[in-house]
């Protein structure tokens, strides 16, 4: 998700780098009204003189938050050199503030508030994800810094037998080739863009971190933990507890998935002791494997459904799979979008001009201004990251009469795993009544086991890549991976985690993950695993609280506004509360948990384990 300045784990963030900064007088004049409210700063301060800083801080990011917004917005659909000018002043603008109202929120420390007011002053005590240092220029350099890393990747290309490649365009040969030179080829030319980025982001390393020291953290990665109202160290141990709910289910579709490319490929370029080539998994970056489905299609059992053909049959375009994706939402009593939306968003590729391709949800002023840019194709991938976008908007718009200090998700999970909660109903009977599916073509009972195998290669082989980018990041935040070592250290997690590895030797300038949108977008990824979590926490409140009583991959929330009216309870609450709040609002639980997705994939995980009881799985 795309914002500006407010998120779970920090209030003003350059994580979307767009900042920019108010019009210089109007500017001067707010941050009077801060001085003013904090007058002298060596009196012990009053509780009235506290109130006064959180409504004058209020105004300041609101007015540069949408301003800061409306830049990005602008140089995200139209990448140039001035837009990137324009960013950068407006990225050191948010920096500035976001550093200043931490301080002065400190001058606040020794003073009994109450609750409401102690969290806004903590929230604000974070600073952002990316904070800059108090020395002169660095505010300047980190947003310069952000913007070229953002724009390099959006307008990356190169070139293969003669073709100039964009991420789009390598994206479909990986997810559709079945040759695995060239597949080695294509992930190797997308990951010629990202060398030069490794000099900006070792700079920015040590710019963010000399801003969380200032801040009161040992470094950025500790900033970043102490994000999810509980102790930094106990969010580590919540993430590997959970981690080891997972992996038992994660290790046997790794060993199925393995076994699957070996048949396809042969011994050579796939041994069965050894990790996984990494551009053979029909994703660019091997995080979702559901483009090679065919490879795990479970043998005898009747098929599950196609939506990319679905789609394409029934020709469906990018406004209709948007169109879709909203009538999800108003059919669970959730308003339309607003007009604006559908004139404002940016759902399909232009040719014309360079864009940030990676799909984003935006709210420009905190308020009714909601929308997507996404670079839409006709397929399953991106019928369900619609769903995904729009979860963020109508989050955005629940929320959206909080105080600007609580406009964002419980925790930046939450605002992650919305759109895929509502995805997750789409079961073939809800296709039918959308009219995508014929009914006699509704896959029986006999086709369980091919729907969750289909759903498993995307959000099962999803989970250890969402655990292993900030794993990567944390230990570059603390030093533990130097710049010389940041590639070495990356294919040390990938093999840990997800038991893969590159299709050759990568060089010694490779900088692979800078080939990664998150890396060089500047956006913490710890979120989205806890979101493949969440998700299914969710989905399964949903199905109980309708009454739903099969197995859960077969339950559709679709049109009961029962439903919708208790998860907008949760979602109007945005950041107002400890997240542990929101999650017992809507599911009756104060833990992030795996045993709903367990739950999900019970059946399957049997299936693959009586699939590899011959086989050695590991690597
Ligand atoms: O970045 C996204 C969304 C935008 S917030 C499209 N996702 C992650 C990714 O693409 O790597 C959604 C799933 C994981
Ligand atoms: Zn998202």
């Amino acid at each position: 998700m795309k914002h500006l300045l407010s998120s779970a784990v920090s209030l003003l963030t350059l994580s979307f780098v767009a900042c920019q900064q108010a019009p210089e007088s109007h500017s001067e004049n707010v941050s009077k009204m801060v001085e003013a409210a904090t007058p002298d700063t060596s009196a012990a301060p009053t509780q009235q003189e506290a109130k006064e800083f959180l409504e004058a801080a209020a105004v300041e990011i609101e007015t540069l938050g949408e301003y800061a917004a409306r830049v990005a917005w602008v140089k995200a659909n139209f990448i140039t050199q001035d837009t990137n000018w324009l960013e950068s002043k407006v990225g050191e603008d948010v920096a500035l503030l976001s550093t200043r109202l931490a301080n002065q929120a400190k001058r606040f420390n020794g003073l009994q508030l109450p609750e409401d007011m102690r969290r806004k002053m903590d929230g604000l005590k974070r600073g952002s994800n990316f904070p800059a240092p108090e020395r002169k220029g660095a505010a300047k350099e980190l947003a310069e810094i952000m913007t070229r890393l953002d724009s390099r990747y959006g307008t990356g290309k190169f070139d293969y037998n003669g073709d100039t490649l964009n991420l789009g365009q390598a994206s479909d040969i990986i997810a559709t080739s079945d040759d695995p030179e060239e597949l080695r080829a294509v992930w190797e030319g997308w990951r010629t863009v990202s060398p030069a980025m490794k000099g900006d982001y070792a700079d920015m390393v040590k710019i963010i971190n000399e801003g969380a020291s200032e801040l009161g953290y040992a470094d950025a990665g500790a900033l970043w933990r102490s994000g999810y109202d509980m102790d930094a160290d106990d969010f580590v141990a919540e993430t590997d507890r959970i981690w080891g709910q997972v992996k038992p289910l994660y290790d046997q579709l790794h060993c199925a998935v393995r076994a699957g490319l070996n048949e396809k490929y042969g011994d050579e370029v796939v041994p069965l002791d050894e990790p996984i080539r990494a551009d053979l998994l029909g994703n660019m970056w091997g995080q979702s494997w559901g483009n090679i489905y065919d490879v795990v299609k479970p043998e005898g059992a009747a098929p599950g459904v196609d939506t990319t053909k679905l789609l394409k049959e029934k020709e469906y375009d990018a406004l209709k799979m948007v169109k879709t994706a909203e009538k999800f939402f108003t059919s669970m009593g959730f308003d339309p979008l607003p007009e604006t939306f559908y004139e404002r968003s940016l759902i399909t590729k232009p040719e014309d001009r360079e864009v940030v391709c990676h799909a984003s949800a935006w709210n420009i002023d905190s308020k009714d201004d909601i929308r997507i840019k996404m670079c839409t194709k006709v397929n399953a991938e991106d019928f369900s990251t619609v769903h995904h976008e729009l979860g963020h908007n109508f989050y955005q718009r629940a929320y959206k009469n909080q105080p600007v200090f609580y406009q964002g998700g419980a925790n930046d999970g939450f605002h992650e795993a919305i759109g895929d909660m509502i995805a997750l109903s789409i079961t073939p009977e809800y296709l039918v009544k959308i009219g995508l599916l014929d009914k006699a073509d509704v896959p029986g009972e006999d086709a369980d086991l091919a729907l969750l195998m289909r759903q498993a290669m995307d959000k099962v082989a999803f989970l250890p890549f969402g655990l292993m980018v900030d794993q990567w990041r944390w230990k570059v935040f603390s030093g533990d991976y130097t710049p010389a070592q940041y590639n070495e250290g990356w294919w040390e997690l990938r093999d840990k985690y997800q038991g893969l590895k590159a299709p050759s030797e990568r060089s010694a300038d490779a900088f692979d993950p800078g080939a990664k949108y998150h890396i060089p977008g500047n956006t913490p990824y710890m979120r989205y695993f806890l979101a493949h979590i969440l998700q299914f926490q969710f989905h399964k409140a949903a199905c109980d609280a309708a009454g739903f009583e099969g197995p859960l991959h077969r339950c559709s929330v679709y049109g009961n506004k029962v439903v919708g009216e208790k998860f907008n309870d949760m979602l109007e609450m945005g950041q107002s509360k400890p997240w542990p709040d929101a999650l017992e609002a809507f599911t009756g639980t104060r833990e992030m948990d795996g045993s709903a997705i367990l739950e999900y994939f019970a059946p399957l995980q049997a299936y693959l384990e009586e699939q590899n009881k011959d086989r050695t799985c590991g690597w």
